[in-house]
C-alpha cells in the first residue's frame, strides 16, 4: 500500500481484531471480572494464544525470558533492522478488553495482512506484546518493556506481591530464569522505531468526533506505597481522645490528596487506588492502615513539586496523630515525548485514510515510557465510548478497529526511516 493506495472499504482488518479481542478476553483469572495478571496462569495461556496468532501471521515467535510474546516478520532479506510494533496483554483488575490488546492485535493483523499479500519490506517488522505494564502484581510497571529496552532493574526481582511472593520465585515458578532477562534487551541501532496503537482512555477524539489522533506525548507518573501505624484498640472502650486510629489518618491523607489535587487548575491528578487496614474487625480501632498513591501531571517538574507537597503533608498528619509512616517511591516515569518525524508520518497515514490529524497527550501511561530508552516513540490512539477504560465498559466500535488497523497497516506500508542518527 503506498500513499495512494485506495482506501479499504470492507472492515475485514476490524472485524478480525474484534474477534480476537474477544477470545483473548475470555482469558481471565475470574470468568465476572476480566482479570490477567503477569506470570500467571492465565499469562500463560494467553502468551500461547498470541504466539500461535504470530505465527498464523508469517511471523517466527517466542516468549522471551520475561514473559513477553516476541514475533518478527523478515524484510525484503533476513535480519534488517526492525520497525518494532507492539502494546501490553496483562490487565488491570476488573478490566476492560481492549486497553493493551487492541494494539497488540492491530499489529499482529496488520503483519497477516502484508503476509497474505505475500509483501516484504525494506525493514523486518518485530511484534511485541509486553507481559506486565500495568504493574497490578508487583507494584512497579512496565516491566516487560523496560528488559526490552535494557534498563530492568534486577533490584525489582526481590518486590513480593500481596501473597508474599517474590518476583524472582515468580519468574522461575512460571518456567523463567530470572538470570536470562537482560537477553531480551534490544540496542537502538536494531529498532528503526518504536509504534503503538493505543484506546484513548479519555473522551477527546469522541468530542472531536474523530477515530484516531497522533499522540504528543505521555505523561509521566508517581506511584508511592504509604504505611501508617498506630495501636489497635476496642472499639468501645478507647475514648476519642487517646486513639492513634491509623486508618482514620488515612483518610484524612485520602481527603488531603484529593483537596490539593482539585485544586490545582493545570490537570495534576491523584488516586489513591489501594487500601488495606489491619487487623479489620468491626470492633477493633484499626492499628495500620498501607494505601498506593498515583500522581501524574502534563509536565515532569509539576509533578514532582506535587508530590513533595503530599508527602510534607502526610508527614504533618501523622506526626499530629502520633501515627507511624514509612512512605515509599514504587515507581517513577518521566514524561516520554513521541518524535516529532514518526508523528509526522502517523499525521500523513491518518490524512491518507480520509481523517483529519489531531494531536493530543495521553494522561495515561504507555510501554513506549520505557521504549524511548532504545527507540524513538510514535503512538496512534483509537476512540473508545465515552473516554471510559480500567473498567468492563470500556468499548470500541469495529469501525473505528477498523480505521486504526488501517492507519497503522498504511503507516508500516509507507513507513521511511530516519536518517542519520537512529
Ligand atoms: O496507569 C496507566 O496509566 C496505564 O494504564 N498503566
Ligand atoms: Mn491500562
Ligand atoms: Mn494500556
Amino acid at each position: 500500500m503506498n500513499a495512494d493506495t485506495p482506501r479499504r472499504e470492507d472492515l475485514q482488518l476490524g472485524r478480525e481484531i474484534v474477534g480476537r479481542i474477544n477470545e483473548l478476553a475470555a482469558i481471565s483469572e475470574d470468568p465476572a471480572r476480566l482479570t490477567r495478571l503477569f506470570l500467571t496462569a492465565e499469562h500463560r495461556a494467553a502468551a500461547e494464544l498470541i504466539l500461535d496468532w504470530m505465527r498464523q501471521a508469517g511471523m517466527s515467535a517466542h516468549m522471551d525470558p520475561i514473559g513477553n510474546v516476541r514475533g518478527r516478520y523478515e524484510g525484503e532479506r533476513d535480519g534488517l533492522p526492525a520497525l518494532m510494533l507492539g502494546s501490553h496483554y496483562d490487565t488491570v483488575v476488573d478490566a476492560g478488553k481492549w486497553d493493551g490488546p487492541l494494539g497488540l492485535i492491530t499489529a499482529i493483523s496488520g503483519v497477516a495482512d502484508l503476509h497474505r499479500r505475500g509483501l516484504k519490506l525494506p525493514f523486518a517488522i518485530e511484534v511485541v506484546g509486553f507481559a506486565d505494564e500495568e504493574g497490578v502484581r508487583f507494584a512497579s510497571t512496565l516491566l516487560g518493556s523496560r528488559a526490552v529496552a535494557g534498563t530492568f532493574d534486577e533490584s525489582v526481582l526481590s518486590v513480593r506481591d500481596r501473597a508474599g511472593i517474590s518476583l524472582r520465585e515468580a519468574v522461575k515458578a512460571f518456567g523463567l530464569d530470572p538470570g536470562q532477562i537482560a537477553k531480551a534487551a534490544r540496542v537502538r541501532g536494531d529498532l528503526l522505531g518504536y509504534l503503538e496503537l493505543h484506546i484513548e482512555q479519555g473522551p477527546v477524539l469522541e468530542q472531536e468526533n474523530l477515530p484516531v489522533g497522533v499522540v504528543t506525548a505521555i505523561a509521566g507518573a508517581t506511584r508511592l506505597a504509604a504505611r501508617l501505624t498506630g495501636m489497635a484498640g476496642h472499639a468501645g472502650t478507647v475514648p476519642m481522645q487517646l486513639r492513634r486510629d491509623a486508618l482514620a489518618g488515612a483518610a484524612e491523607c485520602i481527603h488531603v490528596i484529593e483537596e490539593l489535587c482539585r485544586a490545582d487548575a493545570s490537570g495534576l491528578v491523584g488516586t489513591v487506588g489501594y487500601i488495606h487496614a489491619s487487623p479489620g474487625a468491626t470492633n477493633v480501632i484499626p492499628g495500620e492502615a498501607a494505601f498506593t498513591i498515583d500522581m501524574r501531571a502534563p509536565s515532569d517538574i509539576h509533578r514532582e513539586r506535587a508530590v513533595t507537597g503530599i508527602v510534607h503533608r502526610i508527614e504533618e498528619i501523622a506526626s499530629r496523630r502520633q501515627l507511624g509512616l514509612q512512605i515509599d517511591v514504587t515507581h517513577e516515569n518521566r514524561t516520554a515525548p513521541c518524535a516529532p518525524w514518526l508523528r509526522a508520518q502517523i499525521a500523513e497515514a491518518i490524512a491518507a485514510e480520509g481523517f483529519r490529524a489531531f494531536d493530543l497527550p495521553s494522561g495515561a501511561g504507555h510501554d513506549g515510557m520505557a521504549m524511548i530508552d532504545v527507540a524513538d516513540v510514535g503512538m496512534i490512539f483509537v476512540r473508545c465510548r465515552g473516554g471510559v477504560s480500567h473498567h468492563p465498559d470500556e468499548h470500541v466500535e469495529l469501525a473505528d478497529a477498523d480505521a486504526g488497523a488501517r492507519v497503522l497497516l498504511r503507516l508500516v506500508e509507507n513507513f521511511r526511516p530516519q536518517t542519520g542518527a537512529q
